[in-house]
């Protein structure tokens, strides 16, 4: 409080923006490794983050629980009879090596926003969530968008059965945590109840940086398809076996790199990446029999993300084919692009420009909680600016506590003037 006052009376700009670039901070201090913040679904780092979220929530007045997949889930009720509810969020895990601000600031800036208003005794007419998501880069076990796709109520059990890199199930790991799977499909939401979903999250690219905009309204999030793909050769000497005689799973992995990368040069907002690339067991004088890779295909449009996928997969046969490789190729993500509602964006754009700002629309191509939440309600997005380029995924990722602040500010004003359809 103390803080917030002195804000007030020194007539601070930042209102907002140290408390949420202070809270990233302390999240990033807790990391499943020494060297990088890496904080995968239901490790100990992950669960100290739930708790920390849960502390900081319950701090700004509302009535928090931790569901049975590990959301963290808090709510500033509305004294309104028969209130419905408007959803705000983002995920809290992140990738291995990855950035602060990646999905967290989505949490921690509505944190900061209700904290405003409960500070002020002022209740909004709508409840508002705020929903930490405890899973959605697919880094433990490869399914994402695990959170909210149990809020959405599309959360596939037989997911359960999948296994980590040390062999546990995912329903191992959730019981592990003290979590209930049996309560799993009670989580998802009655769409009757809700009033929209609204993500704000940092851009992850460069374009607001290049137009020197604090944030953009996001018009759509990008389809993606995500496959692993494994390779077998044979393993044999590298001294004694002939080129022509050779079964090299990995010079196959390499063909394949490049056909991805050729194939999604040609499309305008087509993008591949092969991001995980491994010869399990190798050793230099042994010719790869084995080799994994990933394969990550987006695009703006459905029909060309799925056409670049049919060549791909009809490239990896034929390459396997003239190389005598066999593979096994695993579909692990299939999300379509998900359009944000014009209504939403039409209320975000309206705050960006009270706060003085010009509104810019812009595309998604990083995925996002949001596509799960489609399901259930309409999504709209809130982007804000990255530094160093708009490098994502990267400890080098940055955003400043001016954006924050500002993002804030209109994330405020979006809920004062907020009309439901
Ligand atoms: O991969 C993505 O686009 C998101 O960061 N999970
Ligand atoms: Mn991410
Ligand atoms: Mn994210
Ligand atoms: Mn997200």
């Amino acid at each position: 409080i103390a803080e917030l006052r002195l804000n007030d009376l020194l007539g601070c700009a930042l209102e907002f923006g140290p408390a949420i670039m202070q809270w990233s901070a302390t999240l990033a201090t807790w990391s499943d490794s020494p060297d990088n913040l890496t904080c995968a679904y239901l490790s100990e780092a992950h669960r100290k983050t739930a708790a920390q979220l849960a502390e900081w929530m319950a701090a700004a007045g509302m009535h928090v629980h931790i569901d049975a997949v590990g959301n963290v889930v808090g709510r500033y009720r509305s004294d309104a009879p028969g209130a419905k509810t408007l959803i705000t969020g983002s995920h809290y895990d992140t990738v291995r090596n990855g950035g602060k601000y990646d999905g967290r600031l989505g949490i921690l800036l509505p944190i900061a926003v209700v904290r405003h208003l409960h500070e002020r005794g002022e209740r909004l007419p709508f409840h508002l969530d705020i929903i930490g998501f405890a899973e959605e880069e697919g880094v433990r076990f490869k399914s994402t968008f695990l959170g909210s796709n149990a809020v959405a109520g599309t959360f596939d059990l037989a997911l359960l059965q999948q296994r980590d890199a040390d062999g546990i199930t995912m329903g191992a790991a959730i019981a592990a945590a003290g979590h209930d799977i049996g309560a799993i499909p009670a989580i998802g939401r009655d769409p009757a109840g809700l009033l929209g979903y609204i993500e704000v999250h940092i851009e992850q690219g460069p374009v607001l940086l290049q137009r020197d905009l604090a944030l953009g309204v996001v018009t759509a999030i990008n389809g993606s398809s995500r496959y692993l793909v494994e390779l077998r050769g044979l393993a044999s000497h590298a001294g004694t076996t002939p080129m022509h005689m050779r079964r090299d799973a990995a010079a196959a992995a390499a063909e394949i790199v490049l056909l991805v990368e050729r194939r999604c040069g040609q499309g305008a907002a087509l993008v591949g990446t092969v991001g995980q690339l491994d010869v399990p067991g190798g050793s230099v004088n042994v010719i790869p029999g084995q080799c994994k890779l990933s394969l990550d295909i987006r695009a703006a449009d459905d029909t060309e993300r799925l056409a670049a996928v049919a060549d791909i997969l009809d490239g990896i046969a034929a390459i396997c084919a003239r190389r005598n490789i066999t593979s096994d190729i695993q579909a692990i993500v299939s999300a379509d692009a998900a359009p944000c509602a014009p209504w939403l964006m039409r209320q975000l754009g309206a705050a960006v420009e009270r706060a003085g700002l010009p509104r810019h629309d812009l595309p998604s191509g990083a995925g996002h909680d949001a596509m799960a939440m489609a399901a259930v309600t309409d999504i709209g997005m809130l982007f804000t600016r990255c530094g160093n380029g708009g490098i994502s995924h990267n400890p080098l990722e940055t955003i400043t506590a001016d954006d924050a602040d500002i993002a804030a500010r209109v994330l405020l004003d979006f809920l004062r003037h907020f009309q439901p359809t």
